[in-house]
């Protein structure tokens, strides 16, 4: 399905439909823990993955381990993860591999939005996370994997069942907003501009056009991203 410019569309059907929404200048939050708050995301392939990149955004004070994207399939609840364990330490988690992440300390003087890129290639295995903007060295895992394009893709918190199985302390607390998805992995230059909040083409998930489902207490508002800015 096409959407070319729809602030509120609703796939036609009962309660209980999803909806596809672009959430631009939107975020998802996180009000507390909890083993049932989650957003639902519907992906527009479902053709196996040999290739993909994942991005995000959040802001959250979580010191604890949380889990932001949660990709399981009906063999593997842990097909695709991204798990913060610590302020400076992504896990990323892809069929029975994974690889850790690890970059200096922030030291802010003021909270900041955090920027994500994730990519995987079957060919290399090689994994790329690029942080606001900024790739680290990269990793590798999982060569010559292939992904089921079936799946239940879950934000805000990790799934040890196929849509459940959710623990409580590796929920996400926070806010999140401009979640992507491709089949494929980016180029430098679309890492870059995704990160300046442009839309490389043919996202399977897009925060502009996001197929989602709220479950339990996620509260859908306003970023509060630049209120203050030009004062
Ligand atoms: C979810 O949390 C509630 C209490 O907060 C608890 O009673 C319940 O057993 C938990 N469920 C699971 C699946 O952990
Ligand atoms: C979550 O962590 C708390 C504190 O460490 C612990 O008491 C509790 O048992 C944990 N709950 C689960 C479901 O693992
Ligand atoms: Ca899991």
């Amino acid at each position: 399905m096409k959407i070319v410019s729809a602030f509120f569309f609703l796939l036609s059907g009962p309660v209980g439909s999803l909806a596809q929404e672009d959430l631009e200048r939107k975020v998802f939050i996180f009000p507390e823990s909890s083993n049932t708050s989650h957003v639902v995301l519907k992906s527009t392939s479902q053709r196996p993955l040999t290739s993909f990149t994942i991005c995000l955004r959040t802001y959250t004070d979580m010191t604890r381990a949380h889990t932001l994207f949660s990709y399981a399939t009906k063999t593997n609840d842990n097909e695709i993860v991204i798990f913060k364990t610590k302020p400076n330490e992504y896990n990323l988690y892809v069929g029975t591999g994974d690889v850790i992440f690890f970059f200096p300390e922030k030291v802010a003087m003021k909270p900041s939005w955090e920027h994500i890129c994730m990519s995987w290639e079957s060919d290399t295995g090689l994994v790329e996370f690029w942080l606001d903007g900024q790739p680290l060295p990269r990793n590798g895992m999982m060569k010559g994997h292939r992904i089921s394009g079936e799946a239940s893709i879950v934000l805000g918190q990790d799934q040890d069942s196929f849509g459940g199985g959710f623990d409580i302390n590796q929920s996400f607390v926070g806010e999140m907003m401009d979640v992507y998805m491709w089949d494929r992995v980016l180029s430098d230059d679309e890492m870059c501009l995704v990160w300046g909040n442009r839309v490389p083409s043919n996202p399977i998930i897009n925060w502009r056009a996001l197929t989602y489902d709220i479950k339990s207490y996620v509260v859908l508002k306003p970023s509060l991203f630049s209120v203050c800015r030009a004062a």
